[in-house]
């Protein structure tokens, strides 16, 4: 496993240098910058300055190395529980976005009609001025909830405030309706918890880890990779459900190459053998359990030899691995993924999978999920926020979806071509997220941006996004900012604070600056009560208890860990209805859906058709990404997996290009095929990001296919309204 390790993650040697020498007082300039940064003896006059990775979302500690005020490197924190001194190759490459030529250098104002791109550079005045001016003009005309905003990054949390305090309630982002948004309420149902990110799950004491589809290794989530690592290197086993031979796969004692779409009957076969074979923890079900009886009923006749003419996994397949996963109860952890999004019943599959899991009896266990805590932080006090007077636009007229808990971003955007919801969304203000890219259905995207009165973004690059606003306003990256305190639960509690390494390039601004700025001309100066950031955070670790020069020396605060465990002594207590864990949801049942999870089987690719699987490469970001020059040295296009044997039938050579055509007759840009037996032959498969038309990211442009430009239909959960995009079929044709 140690080949994981070297080849996935970038180790570096960090050291606790960072700690070793502390700048006396902290002064500081108007961004809010350390005039005296501390010093690493080890390097030549290098700075060193304890921050929070954002290539992704996971916010590893990072330590910035800096000389003569550039960015030499960056590496893992050894302090931060999050990175233990490792990054992943996204987090080293971080200075090539901080140093990207096509970086947006000054807000722009758009001089021609949406959708072309021409745009006049523009003072921050003007910009700001114009913003205030239109949201409030359309505030006055149509309520401040016909303003949404879609967010994704840490650095949202200045404009999530802003926009609470305008008084809208469509704050939209794609990372809930179109990633984990099945799995938070399929657990909530199950357990009362929602898992939380980073997911409560002891990766590193498994005894056996079950993945369906989750691509760890391929996805860096850089303290589970070196969790998965761990676990491996002890003797942990692997079992692996994945249409494709994936880099897990790779390393695992079982793989299932099962046909897509059909990981609920697995599932259910499992929990068949592991019923009528009583391996299951029968205590756990005794004391915790809600509804077995039922459970048991509904899954008499799932058995192995059903589920193999819905899965093609053989049913003695199917029966050996529910035998060898119950084997490692409780350490057995059958993992719930991250992007869940598949096939519209994705809420019922990780209900499923929570089920299983139950069944294993590893809830608050060692090498199972764990129960953490975090470290509470206290507010900087504002006014409460206005109540909104509409709810959330995020779905069609008389259209009920019952449990989602957050808004749905394709449904916000549904709402802003006009007629299609309660009211109409008439402007948007979108941060740190591509929505062409990450929204199914990329038609209705373009539909509702031609139609709506006014957009704004707020980026780093020239995103695809960005070329439809009216106003683009270039935030700092990561690198040059501060932002606010992050707290996650955590086996681990800790704090952490992002803080400027080097100055603002260009005439780029820090998003809580951008924030405040657009507060003050929109009459809510009263929600900003700090000068800067870093006043305000300090305050708030100060309100907090915490010390706050600690913070800035060693970029993170790291509490007592707490017990997480039933063998450390933790009591579990399930805040669900029932007060027990619910292999039968009377909560579904009452909103007549169904209370245990049922496998329907899925429209198949016809004759000539592959579905469009899609997923991530170690050194990239979905599409944040894909314009960084650092990481495109070693992966700068994507590429169609196409199993071998289909490559041969339609004569396509490894490495030559195809175009993808789907079922309403979209191509994608030309791609080099990946001939492979490491996948069926029912499926194609690309990363996530690629096949960029925007002409101002130079890196990334022309280069390799869009899985997004593809996904033109998409399938929604009636539990909690995310979308399915598995379910798009491609032919393929020689370029
Ligand atoms: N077809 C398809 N769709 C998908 C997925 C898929 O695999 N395929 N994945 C889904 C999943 S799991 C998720 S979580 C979502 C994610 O989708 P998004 O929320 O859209 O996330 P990103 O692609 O990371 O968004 C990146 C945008 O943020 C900008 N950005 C980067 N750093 C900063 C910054 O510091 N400040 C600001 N203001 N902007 C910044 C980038 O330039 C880019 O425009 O997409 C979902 N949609
Ligand atoms: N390097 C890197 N890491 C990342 C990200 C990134 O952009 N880059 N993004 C992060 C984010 S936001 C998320 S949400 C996660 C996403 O990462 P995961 O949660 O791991 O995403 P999945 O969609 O589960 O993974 C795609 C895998 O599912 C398989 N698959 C497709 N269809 C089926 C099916 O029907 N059944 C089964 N069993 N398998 C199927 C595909 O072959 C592929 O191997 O990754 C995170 N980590
Ligand atoms: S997993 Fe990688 S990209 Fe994500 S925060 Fe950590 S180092 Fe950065
Ligand atoms: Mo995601």
């Amino acid at each position: 496993m140690g080949g994981l390790t070297r080849r996935e993650i970038i180790q570096l040697s960090g050291g606790g240098a960072a700690a070793a020498v502390v700048g006396s007082g902290l002064l500081t300039n108007w961004w809010g910058l350390d005039a005296n940064q501390p010093m690493d003896p080890k390097t030549d006059g290098e700075t060193v300055v304890g921050s929070i990775c954002e290539l992704c979302f996971w916010k590893c500690g990072i330590n910035v190395h800096v000389k003569g005020g550039r960015v030499t490197k960056v590496e893992g924190n050894p302090k931060h529980p999050l990175s233990r001194g490792r990054l992943c190759p996204r987090g080293v490459g971080g200075p090539g976005l901080l140093y990207d030529p096509d970086r947006l250098k000054t807000p722009l104002i758009r001089v021609s009609e949406r959708g072309t791109q021409r745009f006049r550079e523009a003072t921050w005045d003007e910009a700001l001025d114009l913003i205030a001016k239109r949201f409030k003009e359309i505030a006055a005309t149509h309520g401040p909830e016909s303003i949404a905003m879609f967010q994704h990054g840490f650095g949202a949390t200045w404009f999530v405030h802003l926009m609470k305090a305008f008084g809208t309630p469509n704050l939209a982002a794609p990372s809930y309706a179109q990633c984990k948004g099945p799995r938070t309420a399929a657990f909530n149902l199950t357990t009362g918890s929602h898992l939380g990110s980073p997911e409560s799950v002891d990766i590193a004491n498994s005894r056996c880890l079950t993945f369906l589809g989750y691509h760890l290794g391929e996805n860096m989530h850089n303290t589970q990779v070196q969790d998965f690592s761990t676990a491996l290197k002890n003797g942990g086993q692997l079992v692996v459900v994945d249409p494709r031979f994936s880099i897990a796969a790779s390393k695992a004692r079982h793989w299932l190459p099962i046909k897509p779409g059909t990981d609920i009957a697995l599932l259910l076969a499992w929990i068949n053998v592991i019923i009528e074979e009583k391996l299951y923890d029968r205590d756990f079900v005794a004391k915790y359990g809600h509804g077995f009886d039922e459970l048991k009923k509904h899954v008499a006749d799932k058995t192995p030899e059903w589920a193999w003419t819905q899965t093609t996994i053989p049913a003695a397949k199917i029966r050996e691995t529910a035998r060898f996963i119950a084997g490692f109860k409780p350490a057995s952890l059958v993992h719930p993924g991250r992007h869940v999004t598949w096939y519209g019943d994705d809420t019922q599959r990780l209900r499923a999978v929570a089920i299983l899991n139950g069944l294993l009896g590893n809830w608050g266990r060692k090498g199972g999920f764990i129960l953490p805590t975090n470290i509470a932080l206290e507010k900087v006090p504002t006014p409460t926020y206005p109540k909104p007077k509409r709810a959330v636009a995020d779905r069609p007229r008389g259209k009920v979806i019952p449990l989602a808990s957050a808004p749905l971003a394709a449904g916000v955007r549904d709402a802003s071509i006009p007629g299609t919801a309660d009211y109409d969304i008439k402007a948007w203000l979108v941060y740190g997220t591509n929505l062409p890219l990450s929204l199914p259905e990329p038609q209705k995207t373009r539909e509702a941006l031609q139609k709506l009165e006014f957009v704004v973004a707020i980026d780093v690059l020239p995103a695809e996004i960005v070329g439809w606003a009216d106003v683009v306003l270039p935030e700092s990256t990561y690198l040059e900012r501060w932002d606010d305190l992050y707290n996650p639960t955590y086996e681990q509690p800790f704090v952490a604070l992002r803080r400027p390494a080097v100055a603002p390039m260009y005439a780029s601004k820090p998003g809580w600056w951008i924030a405040a700025e657009l507060g003050k001309r929109l009459g809510l100066g009263a929600y900003f009560p700090w000068k800067s950031a870093r006043q305000y955070v300090e305050r708030r670790a100060k309100l907090s208890g915490l010390d706050f020069e600690a913070l800035v020396r060693d970029g993170v605060i790291v509490g007592k860990r707490q017990p997480v465990t039933v063998e450390e002594g933790v009591a579990l207590t399930f805040d669900t209805p029932s007060k027990k864990f619910e292999f039968y949801s009377d909560d579904l049942k009452k909103a007549g859906l169904d209370p245990l999870p049922v496998y329907t089987p899925h429209p198949e690719p016809p004759e000539g058709s592959y579905r469009l699987l899609f997923g991530r490469a170690p050194q990239h970001s979905f599409g944040r990404t894909a314009n960084n020059r650092l990481l495109a040295e070693t992966y700068a296009e994507n590429e169609v997996w196409i199993n071998a044997d289909v490559c041969r039938s339609l004569g396509i050579k490894d490495k030559q290009r195809v175009v993808l055509v789907n079922q309403d007759q979209v191509k994608s840009l030309p791609v080099r095929v990946k001939a492979t037996e490491r996948i069926r032959n029912d499926c194609v498969y690309m990363v996530h990001g690629f096949g960029r038309r925007e002409k101002k990211l130079r890196q990334a442009y022309g280069k390799g296919a869009s899985d997004s430009e593809l996904v033109t239909r998409s399938v929604q959960d009636p539990i909690m309204g995310g979308t399915g995009m598995n379910v798009n079929f491609v032919r393929i044709e020689r370029a």
